[in-house]
């Protein structure tokens, strides 16, 4: 495995130079921020990318995300403009010599939660989500703001948009990922980088929007929607392990092969639908965290992985979930099992 850190640009707090003296972390995940969806990136603003992140000593090893316009996921009229803006893009990428994109094809809201600094026993604070509250948040009030809340949106825009899904299902949902898909892995495939989509957090339908990347079967339906080593997985631990339904191992086992991406987090269930973020360690949550590397390592796998959310701890301020401290200790936790696992071996 390669092991990687994200890294959201310029106005990140948590630099470069910093992520540079995690040990044994030498991959960036990051993307262009400033192109607005639906646009095409040039090949030009992907090497300027591409360059800040070797002058700092490290290498550009995933992009993490090239976001999935609305209208194609409501299948728009405007669909067709957007993927072929998407596959310029994937082309653009593949010529800056990037070989793994993330992107993920949850409706209008990315990852959600309803407290960004909900504070543990021993004094650090986490992400987290109740059931109850986020069934009484209304998105369209305007006055939300959270991780993953696209604050691009105007209080109108967003109503548009959400009444753009009123009538589309699961199934709409579907087709129209396999529209995207059909064209997109076409292009992956010749160009050789691989995509990997990330299951929906939390995996199940919030705000009445529907969200399919959620389980085992799912994602087995997903693979054979086009069944091309180019359309693979972000297998994230901490979105699909909310659900108990989910077997992380076993989906290790069954789909190591097409998981280009691992994100790697545990987080703690605390009642149905609930959960808080926790620390990486296995003890520190309801997931495997061992188990799961074992997994990677039994079989094999040669992928790329991040340590995912972090807590905050030691005072440190930022971005919910994706300050330095925290996350280090994962990547260093993570890269112990594997060299243990490593030397067990011999
Ligand atoms: C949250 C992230 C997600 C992820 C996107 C991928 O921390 O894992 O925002 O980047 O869903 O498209």
């Amino acid at each position: 495995m390669k092991m990687t850190f994200r890294w959201y640009g310029k106005d990140d707090p948590v630099t470069l130079e910093k992520i540079r003296q995690i040990p044994g972390v030498t991959g960036i995940v990051s993307a262009v921020y400033d192109i607005p969806v639906g646009e095409a990136w040039s090949y030009e603003r992907i090497m300027e990318l591409k360059k800040e992140v070797e002058d700092a000593g490290l290498e550009l090893s995933v992009i993490e995300s090239v976001p999935v316009h609305e209208d194609i996921k409501i299948g728009g009229g405007n669909r067709d403009k957007y993927i072929e803006n998407y596959c310029t893009t994937l082309r653009n990428l593949a010529k800056a010599g990037i070989d793994c994109v993330c992107y993920n094809f949850m409706p209008v809201f990315d990852w959600t939660r309803s407290e960004l600094g909900h504070p543990l026993p021993d004094g650090s604070t986490v992400l987290s989500y109740d059931n109850e509250t986020v069934l009484n948040m209304n998105p369209l009030s305007g006055e939300l703001s959270l991780p993953g809340w696209d604050e691009s949106y105007t209080k109108d825009e967003m109503k548009d948009l959400m009444a753009k899904y009123d009538n589309i299902t699961e199934e709409d949902l579907w087709n129209n990922l396999k529209y995207f898909l059909d064209r997109v892995i076409k292009v992956a495939e010749e160009v050789k980088v691989k995509m990997a989509i990330h299951p929906d957090d939390p995996p199940w339908s919030i705000f009445g929007l529907p969200r399919i990347i959620t389980s085992k079967a799912n994602l087995e339906r997903f693979l054979k929607l086009y069944d091309s080593p180019y359309n693979g997985l972000t297998l994230c631990t901490g979105s699909l392990g909310i659900s108990p339904d989910n077997d992380i191992i076993d989906m290790v086992n069954s789909f190591h092969d097409r998981i280009h991406f691992a994100h790697i987090r545990n987080i703690k269930i605390t009642g149905e639908r609930c959960f808080e973020e926790a620390g990486h360690k296995t003890d520190a949550g309801s997931l495997d965290i061992y188990g799961i590397i074992k997994a990677y390592h039994d079989n094999g796998w040669e992928g790329y992985i991040r340590p995912d959310h972090g807590r905050m701890i030691w005072g440190e301020t930022g971005k919910p979930g994706y300050g330095l401290y925290d996350r280090a200790l994962g990547a260093v936790y993570i890269n112990g099992i594997w060299e243990a696992l490593d030397r067990s071996e011999n």
